[in-house]
Formats: C-alpha cells, structure tokens, sequence
C-alpha cells in the first residue's frame, strides 16, 4: 500500500483540497453572489492553482469538465453526496464507484459520513466497501466526518469533533475533514485523536481574509495538515489572492499577518 505522502494529494505531508461539491449539497443559490462561478469550469480554473493539492467534485463535473484539465489538476472524487432538498434524517447515498472514478482519471476518493444519526449503521457499511476498494486500487480517502444526528445538540463540540477524526481513523480513512471545533487546543486534541490520520480543516461559510487566515493558522499550529475548503475560496472576487496567501500558510508555515499582501 502507497503511503498518502506518496499520493499527489499531499505535499510536504500538507494538502489544500478545493472542494466544489456545492451545486449539489447547497444548490446553486450557493453562487448567487458570484453567479459566473455557476460555470463550473471558472472553478476548474482555480483549481490549477500551484497551491491545490486536490480538487473534489461530483462524477458529474468530473465527467464533462476534467478531461480539459487532467494534466494540471489532481482529482478527488466526491462518491456521495445530497441535496438540501433532502429532509429527513442526514445520509448522503452513494452516486459514484471507486472503479468509475478511477475510470474518470481520480487521484483519491472522498466520502462524507455522518456518525450520530440513524443511519449512522448503513452509512459504516457503504464506508466500508469504499475504503476496501479504494485499498484494492491503492487510492486514498479522504473521510468527511461531520457528526449529525438528533442527539447531537452541538457539531463543532471539542469531543464531538475529536471523535469525528477517532472515527475516520478506526475506518481506515487516509484523512479526516472536520469542522473547527471553536478552538486550537481542541483541534490539536482532534489531531492526537486522529493517530497517523491527516486531519484537515473544512473551510465554512465565506468569513473575511483576516479571519479565515488566522483560522487556518490556528489550525495549522494545531497540528492540521490542512484544509479542505470551498466558499471560501471560491466566493471570493479574487480567488487566486486567497490561494497565494493559503499556499503560504499551510505550506511555507507563513502567519495570516505575513501571508496577507497589503
Ligand atoms: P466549505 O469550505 O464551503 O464549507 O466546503 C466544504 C464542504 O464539506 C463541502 O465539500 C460541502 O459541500 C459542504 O462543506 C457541506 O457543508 P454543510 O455541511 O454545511 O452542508
């Protein structure tokens, strides 16, 4: 089995993941204020930036626009996803295989879990088979782990997201996607909680340069080994001016302060 640094998904042990997922787990009112970035290839452009490592879209995208780009973009297959349409009880089927994706050109696999809701056993089981594939081919996974579920009062609790990357672990995830549990001692104990797991940071609703960077080196310190982000990137009017600053931060260990051009 490769280890996840020989993957291109990591660099220097770190990973800037764009995920793109959002028409389908947000709708496109997700690009109502950026409304040319509805053309998904305006966000396949962004992704040739040097500092992403990984770029996750549905099969979908994946099948009309990554020919175009496979050379310049290492790609991480989202293999489930849903809608906000959606409201029953959290669950996010499965919509691509570890085979199909690979056909597609895929680097590595994404797949969301949500521990704490009902259905917490069958998404386990639809984990499972994923992440034995994804063994059989040598691919890594990447787990989004966002703990749901009626008894679950608060996500971005500290044990609650520590748990979250215990579980990617305990799975067989090559890297956990959490949300900021509200703290950097928190995340660093969601680090430890991870073992040899890479945790990386989910990015969150757009905030500003000054605040989302200052997350991301919190998090960082923390022992993350980077972020997997969206709008934050991509609702921006200047996307490549955050992805310099982030690329500095996450992999040159640059302060918000410094990363941050006048
Ligand atoms: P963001 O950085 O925009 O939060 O994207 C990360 C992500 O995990 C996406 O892959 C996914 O579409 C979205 O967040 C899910 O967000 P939520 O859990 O709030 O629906």
């Amino acid at each position: 089995m490769r280890s996840l640094s020989e993957t291109p998904l990591v660099r220097d042990g770190k990973s800037i993941i764009l995920a793109h997922d959002h028409g389908l787990e947000h709708g496109p009112t997700a690009f109502s204020e950026v409304p040319e970035r509805l053309d998904p290839e305006t966000v396949f452009e962004m992704a040739t930036h040097d500092a992403v490592t990984g770029f996750a879209v549905q099969k979908g995208l994946a099948e009309t626009y990554y020919p175009s780009y496979e050379d310049d973009v290492n790609l991480l297959a989202k293999l489930n996803g849903t809608s906000s349409l959606w409201m029953g009880e959290p669950y996010s089927p499965q919509t691509c295989s570890v085979e199909y994706a690979l056909e597609l050109g895929a680097d590595a696999v994404g797949y969301t879990v949500y521990p704490g809701t009902n259905r917490e056993p069958e998404m386990f089981e639809e984990f499972r088979s994923v992440q034995e594939s994804a063994r059989e081919h040598d691919v890594p996974v990447a787990m989004w782990s966002y703990p749901r579920g009626q008894a679950l009062k608060e996500h971005r609790k500290p044990d609650v997201i520590s748990y979250a990357t215990r579980i990617a672990l305990e799975l067989g995830a090559d890297v956990a996607k959490v949300k900021y549990p509200r703290s950097g001692d928190a995340m660093a104990t969601a680090v430890d909680a991870a073992g040899d797991v890479n945790v990386v940071l989910s990015g969150g609703a757009k905030t500003s340069d000054d605040e989302f960077l200052s997350l991301v080196e919190t998090a960082m310190n923390a022992g993350a080994s980077g972020l997997a982000v969206g709008r934050n990137v991509w609702q921006r009017d200047n996307p490549d001016r955050i992805l310099d600053a982030l690329e500095a931060v996450v992999f040159d260990g640059a302060t918000a302060d410094e990363a941050l051009p006048e």
